[in-house]
């Protein structure tokens, strides 16, 4: 993995992910954005029919999700690749999110703006503040049901990790899409990436949701590239650490209570 990243700012791992946590996390969401426990099959539905009230993009952070984004964290699979990859003590960045991308034509015909959740090409390094940051950092993106080209999936251009720091604000960097490689995964597959890599998303041209996590870890100790929240005081744990995982989620909990709303 580590010799991929190294290569190409970023590697598919397939399979690696439990399913169960998978699905949970989804199914929180849902029914977070629901208001209610809705069948796995009507998870799209439910989130279109949400959103046909409100007019709202769900693309909400952890902690409105509760301990199931962090059971996906902790299961051990996301520390042993980034131990691999940083070699370092590890800290969870407080940029992190699980989205319900809505099919595009749908927003844009419903509220007359560009589909927010559509990401222009960035790099993570910038997402923060605006800055380039000197931190170590992986980012982690975790599908939670099929994702491809046709439903508006993770971008990425291959080997843009090499050319450092690009700087950019928030409408995005100037690529040409055609070299973009568009990511297809599963449920249970997981993309991690460089902070220099030039990444984004597409369009969602089908009808159903887009589902995903994402969340980025660090080097304990540095600094976390933003100045809403200075450091995230906690070490990301092993595999089979539950106890203690309880603990941090507190912790967490409470310091993102005081940090608020990310853009
Ligand atoms: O999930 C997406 O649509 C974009 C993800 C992204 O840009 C990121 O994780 O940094």
């Amino acid at each position: 993995m580590k010799a991929q990243l190294d290569r190409d700012g970023y590697a598919v791992i397939r399979g690696a992910v439990p399913i169960e946590l998978v699905v949970c996390v989804k199914q929180q969401l849902a029914r977070r954005i629901a208001g209610k426990p809705i069948e796995l099959a009507e998870h799209d539905g439910a989130v279109i029919a949400a959103f046909q009230q409100d007019r709202r993009c769900h693309h909400r952070r952890f902690d409105e999700l509760g301990p199931s984004a962090f059971d996906l964290i902790f299961c051990g699979v996301f520390y042993e690749a980034a131990q691999e990859a940083l070699r370092a003590d590890l800290t969870l960045n407080p940029t992190q999110h699980v989205r319900a991308k809505l099919p595009t034509a749908l927003y844009e015909t419903a509220t007359g703006k560009p589909d927010p959740d559509v990401v222009p090409w960035h790099q993570d390094a910038f997402a923060s503040d605006g800055h380039p940051s000197v931190f170590n950092m992986l980012t982690f993106w975790v599908p939670l049901a099929p994702v491809s080209q046709a439903n508006g999936t993770l971008g990425v251009y291959l080997g843009s990790h090499r050319k450092g720091s690009l700087f950019h604000r928030a409408h995005g960097l100037s690529v040409n899409e055609a070299k973009a490689i568009w990511i297809d995964a599963r449920p249970g597959d997981f993309v991690v990436f460089h902070k220099h890599l030039v990444h984004g998303s597409g369009l969602n041209s089908t009808s159903g949701i887009r589902w995903s996590l994402d969340f980025r870890v660090q080097s304990a100790g540095a600094d976390c590239g933003r100045k809403d929240a200075s450091s995230i005081p906690f070490v990301m744990l092993a595999r089979g650490d539950r106890v203690r995982r309880s603990e941090v989620f507190g912790q967490w909990l409470a310091q993102q209570n005081e940090i608020g709303t990310y853009a």
